[in-house]
Formats: structure tokens, sequence, C-alpha cells
């Protein structure tokens, strides 16, 4: 971890800056009949978990260029997310990606509870094969033509679960990658037919309390067609299986300008939100860091989310997912979850009643001048106060660099081998 005394140190030096801003956008906030000190704690009780696969460098299917001090194994990544939750006082748990995050679970739990974290939803792994699954997953997993494959794959799903209940998670994401890369190649409403099937039968394994998240994806790695591809899908998934599953966002996994907030808002209306993998992209699957292609996109989602956050029922698993390659995936996942955070609070600086009055009047050009005072506000005071409140750090980017925890790290763990292909 990073000695709170630097933390504070570190604070010390930005405190009268953050305090004056403070103050002043307190006063900007209260003109707009806005109290400050309510959004500063709704601000606090904001949460988002860290992928532990987004700790390593990830790499595309061309290279992959290992960073100095990379994880190597679950400790490692759960030293890093602690250091992250440290610093933004934003990511109290962690996702796991298994067989990724394979260990004894007692020691799983032991080392999230040394760092302050907890664990949010695991994810099942059949996109590539597994060094202890005799059978290849090259062809597909659970709408795979061979039922022994299927079998297999469901298998590994329960296990997953298995592992799951053991370190206090309560939630399943399954995304896989089958589909087909050429016409002709499968029959797209067997292979449907037999994952929904598959799907079943893990869906008989997941406890009562437990929740299993359908993620669709566009394509990659197949380029034809895919069985999970749209939110469409993953709803005739969702409620053909029954009230404890629901659909997974992954923000990167739809064709370039989709309106991924109307998705969000259809999915609530259909009570089958479950949660999301932020990130942000430019063409595909990106996984670029949150908020620094299109923040306005972001804090759209939010403003549907804040709009429709009374809806019973709701209750969403916010994730990160990303894939770092050119920088520190610390830095990066630390950047994602301050902008995540940020959306959040400008969505909540939305005149909603002023909103509601314009649309009925068909006012357009004022509705969206409304949510667009929101989406300007700099609310980066409220962010430095929370994160400082809770033992964060004002500016945790700057504050990460001045601890010197890569060097130190990369001085402790082995350097990892570059090469070919990264994680998706
Ligand atoms: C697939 C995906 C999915 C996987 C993760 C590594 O592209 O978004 O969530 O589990 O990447
Ligand atoms: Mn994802
Ligand atoms: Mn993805």
């Amino acid at each position: 971890m990073i000695d709170k005394h630097l933390i504070e140190a570190e604070n010390v030096t930005r405190m009268d800056n953050l305090a004056a801003d403070y103050d002043a956008l307190g006063e900007r906030l209260d003109r707009r009949g806005i109290d400050i000190g309510a959004l500063t704690c709704r601000a606090t009780g904001f949460g988002v978990a860290i992928p532990s696969w987004g700790t390593g460098t990830g790499g595309t299917r061309f290279a992959r260029f290992p960073g100095e001090g990379e994880p190597n194994g679950i400790m490692d990544k759960l030293d890093d997310c602690g250091v992250i939750h440290q610093l933004t006082a934003a990511t109290p748990t962690v996702s796991l990606h298994i067989p990724w995050d394979k260990a004894d679970p007692a020691d799983l739990l032991a080392k999230a509870e040394e760092k302050g974290l907890g664990f949010d939803a695991m994810n099942s792994n059949t996109f590539q094969d597994h060094a202890d699954h005799p059978l290849s997953y090259k062809y597909g997993s659970l709408s795979h033509t061979d039922a022994a494959t299927r079998q297999q794959a469901i298998e590994h799903n329960l296990e997953c679960i298995e592992i799951g209940q053991k370190i206090g998670s309560k939630s399943l994401t399954v995304w896989i990658g089958d589909g087909s890369n050429f016409p002709g190649q499968t029959s797209m409403y067997k292979q449907f037919d037999r994952y929904l099937e598959s799907m079943k039968a893990v869906y008989a394994g997941l406890p009562d309390d437990w929740r299993i998240f359908s993620e669709h994806k566009i394509y990659e790695p197949a380029f034809y067609s895919t069985v999970v591809q749209d939110w469409g899908t993953s709803l005739m998934i969702a409620q053909e299986l029954g009230n404890k599953a629901q659909c997974l966002v992954d923000l990167g996994h739809h064709a370039p300008n989709v309106n991924i907030e109307m998705i969000v808002a259809r999915l609530i209306r259909a009570g089958k939100l479950g949660g999301f993998h932020f990130n942000d992209s430019k063409y595909g699957d990106d996984d670029l860091d949150s908020g620094t292609i299109d923040p306005f996109r972001l804090f759209l989602v939010f403003n549907e989310l804040v709009e429709l956050e009374d809806t019973p029922g709701l209750n969403l698993s916010h994730m990160i997912d990303q894939s770092h390659n050119v920088t520190d995936p610390i830095e990066s996942l630390i950047v994602s979850a301050c902008e995540i955070q940020r959306a959040f609070v400008q969505a909540s600086l939305v005149d909603r009643e002023a909103l509601e009055g314009y649309r009925q009047d068909n006012d357009a050009l004022m509705a969206a001048a409304t949510l667009r005072a929101a989406f300007r506000t700099d609310v980066e005071p409220i962010l430095g106060m929370v994160r400082a409140r809770a033992g964060g750090a004002i500016d945790p980017v700057a504050t990460y660099r001045a601890s010197g925890y890569r060097a130190a790290v990369a001085a402790k763990r082995p350097k990892s081998a570059g090469g070919g292909g990264g994680i998706v």
C-alpha cells in the first residue's frame, strides 16, 4: 500500500486550493438551488469495481508490450487494486476472471480483507482453452455442436459460481466468443438454441441470492456472426432464463454511434439491466480509459441511470473493463474510476424538474441546454473533497507517481514476457 503519510503530505499541498474551489462551486450551485453538501454525500457513496485483468498490460492480437512491475498472479493484482482504492476511495470491489485468477478462496479473502476490498461479479472464460479442460473451445463453448464440450463449459461456469460463493460474490457474468466466421458455417437458429439450453443448466446451479449477467458484444473473435451479439439477444436470454438473469452492458460492445443510453433505458424498463463494463472506444471494443474519447456519452448513460434510479428493483453492478497497452494500468484505472464518478455527479446535477417541463412543452433546445448545463459544470472540487475526506488523494495520479509504487513493485516482481496476443 502507499504510505498514508505521503498521501496526507500530498493533500496538504493541494488542500487550500481545493477548499477555495469547493466553496466557490458551492456558491455557484447554491444559486442553482443545489446543495453541494448533499451532492458530496451522494458522490461519497459511489463505487465501481476494478477488473482484476485490467491491472496487467493488455495487448492486441499483434503484440503485447509488458510494462514494468506487472502483477504476477491474482495476489499482486489485488495489491494493485488496493492502491487504486486507497487513492481514489471509489473502487471498493474487484471483479475476478476464472481461470486467470484461480487461487485458494481463503487466500483471496484474506488478501482482499487486508486491502479493504470486496468482490463483485465473477467472470467465466470459455473463449480460450484451459490447461485442465481436455476439449477445445476453438469452435465454440456453451453453443458448441458437441455436447461434451458444452458440458465442459457449463461445468466451468458452475465452478465460477462455487468459487464466487466462497469469496462473497453474488453474480456471474457470462461472455462467450461463440459465433461463426463464414456464412453457412453454423445454423444461427440451432446455435442459439444450444446456447440457451446450456445457460439453463448454469442458471439451475445459481444460488437464490445470485444473479447471472449475460454480456453481449457485436463481434470479435467471431467475425461473421456472434451468438450473443446485441442487447435484443441478451434481453431474450435474460427473459427466457428467469428473474435471476439480467443483461450487462459493456460500453465498447456496440457498433459506432449506437445510442447506448437508450439501450440502458429500455433494459431498465424491462427490469433487466444488471450492470456495466465501463470503458471508452473510438472504433470497436477498444477498451480505452473511461471518458477519454466521448465523456458526453458517458454522461448521457449516467443521465438515464440517475433519472431512473428509483425504479423498483434496480440494483446495478458498476464495473470497469479496460485493456491498457500504452499506459501504466494503475494510472488508467485511477483515471477511469474518477471519470465514471464524475459522470455520476454531473448527471446528479441535472435540473430534472426543468427538464421535465421542457419535455412537456416540446422545447428541445432548452431540454438539451439543461443537460449541457450539468455536463459543463466542473465538479472536480467535489470529487477531490470526497477523496480527501475518505483518506484518498486529492490528485490520485500525481500522488501515485510521487509514491514510487511502480518502481518499488518492479524491483520485486519478475518481468513478464511480451509477444503476441493479449487479453480480450
Ligand atoms: C469481451 C470482454 C468480456 C471479457 C473481457 C476480458 O470483450 O469485454 O467482458 O470477460 O472482455
Ligand atoms: Mn466486458
Ligand atoms: Mn470487451
